[in-house]
């Protein structure tokens, strides 16, 4: 069985990847080889249940505010966005990417029963690779897409921090040709846009499309519309004073300032550790015309 699927991945089309090694090339998008078996196993295994909610992104597009806000409206009855640490709000000693599992990397160490507690779950996955029993449950998917240029700028720092030493360096050129022919982890990516973009024109009520500009622009406005959305709106007394501590606890000057998200640590896919820095940059619209 594994021999069969050992097989199977190395005959995928194989390019250069960011990160590691290789990307393979599986069901038209790429991903770094050893995310494969996890994928596939979340396609065979995963059990949606109509009160899961799926965060979906492009690499480098939100995720990490993302994560941070959705966990904060749907636990804001335990958790108050105001509660300091000793208090017990999560979000002010664990990095949102603890709060909220990633699907792919569970299944990475839980191959046979790739399906976590929590229901607020998250992928990278394009929307064609989604286990059937998520698209086929009453489950709700947010997505949220960013410029593709700053997701590239975001996309080749992250991969040059964490790309193996046994590689030679990948330059900003290099990185720019592989993203524009659509070769970057869970790319192409505007096909991977698109898919979700289809879907939602087609399901608005299963899969609502955030964008990281607009959220940026109108963060207040987004929480209520994302809170509406999964179907726990705001009472009129929350919306005076909740819906901005939400906003300012998920914003990137508290998370990047905290002490887990400075010099806390996690294990990442590869068996590696890496620091939750990584995840907080610069945040900003509009940093690709830096380069
Ligand atoms: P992931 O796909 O690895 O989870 P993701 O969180 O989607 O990463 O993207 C990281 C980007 O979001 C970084 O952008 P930059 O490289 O252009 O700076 C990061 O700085 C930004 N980011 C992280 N947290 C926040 C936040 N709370 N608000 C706004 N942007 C954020």
């Amino acid at each position: 069985m594994a021999d069969d699927r050992n097989a199977f991945i190395s005959a995928l089309p194989t390019q250069p990847g960011w990160v590691s090694r290789s990307l393979k090339q599986y069901q038209g998008f790429w991903h770094e080889e050893g995310f494969i078996p996890g994928i596939l196993s979340l396609q065979e295994k995963f059990r949606c249940k109509p009160d899961h909610l799926v965060l979906t992104s492009y690499p480098k597009s939100g995720t990490t505010w993302l994560k941070a806000l959705l966990f904060s409206i749907t636990n804001r009855s335990r958790y108050r966005a105001t509660d300091a640490a000793a208090n017990g709000n999560p979000l002010e000693w664990c990095n949102p990417h603890s709060c909220v599992p990633r699907l792919e990397v569970y299944t990475g160490s839980n191959g046979d029963d790739p399906n976590p507690d929590p229901v607020l779950v998250n992928t990278h996955l394009a929307y064609s690779l989604l286990p059937k029993s998520m698209i086929h449950s009453k489950c709700k998917i947010v997505h949220v897409a960013r410029e593709p240029k700053d997701v590239l700028v975001s996309s080749w720092h992250f991969a040059v921090k964490l790309r193996s030493k046994d590689l030679p360096p990948l330059t900003f050129s290099e990185a720019f040709d592989m993203f524009c022919n659509g070769v970057s982890d869970f790319g192409p990516y505007w096909d991977h846009v698109m898919e979700y973009w289809n879907t939602h024109l087609k399901f608005s009520h299963k899969i609502l499309i955030l964008s990281y500009e607009d959220l940026m622009r109108r963060p207040v406005y987004n929480v209520k519309k994302l809170a509406d959305f999964i179907g726990h709106p705001f009472t009129d007394v929350e919306e005076c004073g909740v819906v901005e501590d939400i906003v300012s606890l998920c914003s990137f000057e508290k998370l990047s300032n905290l002490e887990v998200n400075k010099i806390g640590t996690r294990s990442w896919a590869n068996g590696s550790v890496i620091k939750n820095e990584i995840f907080f940059r610069k945040a900003q619209i509009g940093d690709w015309k830096n380069y």
